[in-house]
């Protein structure tokens, strides 16, 4: 018979495979093996705990904060938590040593399996394996396997079982750590436990159930005890499975009904049992796989592999709960970013929604949608009209930008993005467009849609100045996607974004005129006057954009004025170094690119521009781009691959595989 292990290990090309414990690589694993299934995602911590774990738990759109700090994803308690203690001698990768450790994520089945070989310092040998999963068919639940061996001899072992109440938030730079919930009741029923915690502000309600069954020699029982004592016979395996629930309840002061809904789901699950819970999960990733997989013919070493890990943390990310969430920047694989929603979500996750998943691309469109009242408040608040979307969102669509970060050099540095990074606006009507011209869905269109598109054009139309002699306009005070140059003038990107915003609004507007009944009530609601799409038209037509005789597009204006600098070294990744002596403030002054920026216009506006545009600017830019953001490489990929230069586009499609496996952007 297979073991736990075996059974999830076989496939080829499916296993991201970690050998050996390495302290110093935890938190990157961790990452890397996170379960989820868009409502829920939980670090793949060791169910041990070591010291200098980072357990994350976290359910999508769940916020909190601390009095008007940044509202963070809460880092919610840990119901991954299991230890053994054998005569006084903990089971634990830095109390003991591994003989042997191999840790597996099964990226086709979304398991994620373990087995270790633990030895005493009285030399007596252990086995233990463990299995995990984050149920993709029911959302709310977990399941956790451990078994363990003794390979010498009996023994007695101290077992705790718990959820972790250590879970804490990372918090941004000197607020420091911070937890964001409370617990509000402990309790069991009919031998299981349950927890409700709430968060400090929004008081969010959580609700956890848990199970244990212990099995051994073909015997079954429920334990529940948290802290128990057993005694392991030689050589014969116990074998301890968990089913965990988590719900979450709107704000609430009923927490009877919570706890007794959340229940019903746990026993739901519990009742059905291990296997079919693991059955079930299973084969609902098989039809994940069937619709998203992408294989390559010939793919050489594992690029097959990590394709596919690219792939299984976007599936893990994909939430369809009508607008409730949006994917972070860093998902729900740890607290990066705070949680927070970028332009990453409409441009560069998106897409792979909307061409495999299209219900999950609404879904985030009515993120925005559902924000759109906020946008509004954000532009007004700033002095403009129409829709701004926060640079930095969270749950509320507030602006969320912390005011401080760490820069590229290690030093902190002040954040302009949220004041200056304004093409998020055309990023999220872009991503609008797009999903309408895939899909065709014109209810979509109507019932949130056009009111979106209107209200950011109107936001450009008030942010776009025209020059006194009326026939020329610019936006100023500009950061765009290359963020080492901040407060530039008439940046490119920004510029044709905002005109191609503004001439597909107007090109809607007009067609929901032309069919009457709609049109009426929307004007009235957003007050849309009649001469508002021939300034959009106007606006367009004026925007600046410096295309050069020699076909070179001018990041911003002056950007050929800085001073000319390519890296001419590379990190073991390939990726350009910037030159040593330059600080973070120095590269302002120079021609050295943050990320795909002009590159970035070229690809998400690619019919605009005829073939020897791209090439000119692909192989200026691309020297002088140092990819300090993981959006990067991909663009990179894409470009060159449209400008037939395949060994390149080849390379960067492979560091763009690599941003996460070999953690190249820590
Ligand atoms: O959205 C990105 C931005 O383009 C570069 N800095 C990090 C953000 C989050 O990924």
């Amino acid at each position: 018979m297979k073991t736990l292990f075996e059974e999830y290990t076989e496939e080829k090309d499916w296993l991201l495979k970690d050998v050996g414990w390495k302290k110093d690589l935890q938190p990157i694993r961790e990452s890397q093996f996170t379960l989820g299934n868009g409502y829920l995602g939980i670090r793949g911590i060791f169910e041990e705990l070591p010291l200098e774990a980072s357990p994350g738990t976290y359910i999508a759109g769940i916020f909190d904060e601390i009095s008007s700090q940044v509202s963070e994803l809460v880092n919610l308690p840990n119901p991954v938590d299991f230890r053994f203690t054998v005569e006084g001698h903990k089971l634990d990768p830095v109390a003991m040593d591994f003989q042997e450790h191999h840790r597996v994520l099964n990226l086709k089945q979304a398991v994620l399996v373990r087995q270790s070989h633990y030895r005493d310092r009285l030399k007596r040998n252990y086995d233990y394996q463990s299995l995990r999963l984050v149920s993709m068919d029911r959302k709310n639940i977990g399941l956790m396997r451990v078994s363990l061996t003794a390979l010498d001899q009996d023994c007695v072992v101290d077992i705790t079982s718990s959820i972790d109440f250590s879970a804490d938030n990372g918090g941004i730079l000197s607020e420091g750590r911070k937890r964001l919930y409370r617990i509000r009741e402990v309790g069991q029923r009919e031998g299981f436990d349950y927890l409700i915690v709430q968060t400090l502000e929004k008081k969010h309600t959580i609700v956890y159930w848990s199970g244990l069954v212990l099995e051994t020699e073909g015997k079954r029982k429920v334990v529940p005890e948290h802290v128990l004592r057993l005694r392991f016979k030689k050589n014969t395996p116990m074998e301890f499975t968990r089913i965990f629930c988590l719900k979450h309840c709107p704000a609430t002061e009923d927490l009877r009904q919570c706890r007794d809904e959340a229940y019903a789901v746990f026993r739901q699950a519990f009742d059905a049992g291990a296997e079919e819970t693991l059955d079930s999960h299973v084969r609902t990733w098989q039809g994940l796989w069937k619709r998203a997989d992408v294989r390559i013919r010939n793919a050489g070493d594992d690029v097959q592999t990590n394709l596919r890990f690219n792939i299984y943390h976007m599936l893990i990310s994909g939430n369809c709960d009508n607008g409730f969430s949006s994917v972070g920047a860093r998902t729900l694989s740890g607290e990066g970013y705070r949680g927070h929603v970028f332009w990453d979500a409409e441009i560069f996750i998106l897409p792979f929604f909307l061409f495999n998943f299209p219900e999950i691309a609404r879904s985030m469109l009515l993120y925005r949608w559902n924000r759109l009242d906020k946008a509004r408040e954000l532009a007004k608040a700033t002095g403009y009209r129409g829709a701004r979307f926060a640079w930095e969102s969270a749950d509320t669509g507030s602006e969320e930008t912390p005011e401080w970060a760490r820069d590229v050099d290690g030093t902190i540095t002040r954040i302009h993005t949220h004041q200056m990074e304004y093409h998020i606006v055309a990023d999220v009507a872009y991503a609008l467009m797009q999903y309408y011209a895939m899909t065709g869905d014109e209810d979509f269109m109507r019932q949130y849609g056009y009111e979106m598109l209107f209200e950011t054009a109107r936001f450009w139309a008030s942010l776009i100045r025209f020059d006194k002699d009326g026939q020329k306009c610019g936006i100023e005070h500009v950061i765009g996607p290359d963020e080492f140059h901040v407060d530039v003038n008439n940046n490119a990107f920004t510029n044709l974004m905002a005109r191609w915003n503004l001439r597909a609004a107007e090109k809607m507007y007009y067609r929901l005129r032309g069919e009457g009944t709609l049109f009426e009530p929307l004007a009235k609601k957003i007050s849309l006057r009649q001469e508002e799409p021939e300034t959009w038209r106007k606006m367009a037509e004026g925007i600046k954009f410096n295309l050069g005789r020699n076909r070179m597009i001018e990041q911003f204006d002056g950007f050929f004025k800085l001073k000319e600098i390519i890296p001419e070294k590379t990190n073991q990744n390939g990726l350009p170094l910037i030159p040593e002596g330059l600080s973070a403030r120095d590269l302002e002054k120079t021609q050295l690119v943050k990320q795909a920026d002009v590159l970035m216009l070229l690809f998400l506006l690619q019919a605009e521009f005829p073939e020897d545009v791209k090439a000119a600017n692909y192989i200026y830019y691309i020297d002088r781009t140092v990819h300090k953001s993981s959006l990067s490489p991909s663009i990179h990929a894409i470009m060159a691959a449209a400008v037939h230069d395949l060994r390149r586009a080849y390379d960067f499609f492979n560091i763009s595989l690599h941003a996460d496996i070999a953690n190249l952007y820590r």
